[in-house]
């Protein structure tokens, strides 16, 4: 009979069917992922990397609503008593400057945990500077983001001098063999270009956010969620209450870095700044393009990578603006307006420890 021949025919072919079967399911599991219509959080990598898609479709509208924060208990916040007033917590665009008092850490905590965010911290350790890997690493697991999932990359042109210290669970050190330079600027401001190669072919897959800091620094008080935003930098402990004139700008209009003496918001430290990889890409890549631009030119910015990240920071606004808290240099005393040092220069003997 005609359908018995049919069934024979397949049965013989079932090898070929199953393997179609597979290949449907598999098509469709990724088609739904790929269109947005299914929400799986370990798949959230391959869904972000399509988040156009994802936001296209109007079925992720609904996941939205079932975002919400938990009953919570906190103090209310006041406003005829301003938790700070003794300094300026809010630019005139807008952007939060983060001073103990002002923020609640349970707060932020609930709302990035359910973010799952995870957050890369890059760290150049070239030549001597080695040697502050060890106590860097391990009071960075007692303050920072702590119960997040963080990645340390540390760029490093001696890997096997990368101490072995104990991480918490989600935490881990990734190391990122890259070439010394002879002169020390040049280390300095290559961090720039290392960062924004970094970004596009690693960071973008990996974390949420970047970090990116001096590695002569210890931490010695908690630095959480309350610093991430798009694009942020942190007020210099040596210029904080300056006024613009004075600060250390590049002040030669033939540097890329160059800014007058009637322009400036903040003078910003070139020890610790960051955002979403996204804007810490933007901003790398401007800033080691800037840098290149000035050696064709022949010129070097007065305090390097710091100058063009002062520069790119005026004209390219941050969204938040961290205080001296987060990058103190005990040398500066403990004014008043500090009640806490978050994360603190470790001194270092100049001689010793530099171009050797
Ligand atoms: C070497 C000689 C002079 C200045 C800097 C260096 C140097 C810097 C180096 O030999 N190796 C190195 O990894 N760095 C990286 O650049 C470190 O991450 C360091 O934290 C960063 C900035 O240099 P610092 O910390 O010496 O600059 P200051 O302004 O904090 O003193
Ligand atoms: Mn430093």
């Amino acid at each position: 009979m005609c359908a018995d021949k049919w069934i024979n025919e397949l049965w013989k072919r079932k090898h070929h069917i199953f393997i179609l079967i597979i290949l449907l399911f598999v098509f469709w599991l990724s088609w739904h992922t790929y269109s947005g219509r299914m929400w799986i959080p370990s798949l959230s990598f391959y869904c972000s990397l399509n988040f156009d898609h994802v936001r296209k479709d109007g079925s992720y509208l609904d996941h939205l609503l079932e975002i919400r924060l938990p009953r919570m208990n906190y103090s209310q916040p006041n406003i005829m008593n301003p938790p700070r007033t003794d300094v300026l917590v809010m630019t005139p665009w807008f952007a939060p400057i983060i001073w103990d008092g002002t923020f609640s850490t349970d707060i932020l905590n609930q709302q990035f945990k359910q973010r799952d965010v995870r957050v890369g911290l890059t760290l150049f350790a070239i030549k001597k500077y080695v040697v502050f890997l060890q106590l860097f690493l391990e009071t960075a697991e007692k303050f920072f983001m702590v119960g997040y999932k963080v990645n340390y990359y540390v760029l490093t042109d001696r890997p096997e001098a990368v101490p072995n210290v104990t991480l918490k669970e989600g935490r881990s050190v990734v190391v990122l063999k890259t070439q010394s330079n002879a002169r020390w600027q040049d280390i300095s401001m290559r961090r720039m270009e290392m960062i924004s190669l970094f970004a596009k072919k690693q960071f973008i897959g990996e974390v949420d956010y970047i970090v990116c800091v001096d590695v002569d620094m210890k931490f010695s008080d908690h630095v959480g969620v309350e610093i991430l935003s798009d694009v942020f930098g942190t007020l210099h402990p040596g210029f904080y209450k300056g006024q613009r004139q004075r600060f250390t700008y590049e002040r030669r209009s033939e540097s890329q870095a160059y800014i007058a003496s009637d322009e400036g918001d903040f003078y910003y430290a070139g020890g610790f700044f960051g955002g979403t990889v996204e804007e810490v890409y933007k901003l790398t890549n401007h800033c080691s393009h800037a840098i290149l631009t000035d050696k064709a030119n022949g010129i070097e910015a007065i305090w390097h990578d710091e100058s063009h990240l002062n520069k790119y920071l005026l004209t390219h606004k941050p969204t938040k603006i961290l205080s001296p808290e987060y990058l103190w240099d005990n040398n500066m005393g403990v004014p008043e307006i500090l009640k806490k040092r978050r994360f603190v220069a470790v001194p270092k003997n100049h001689n010793q420890i530099r171009n050797k």
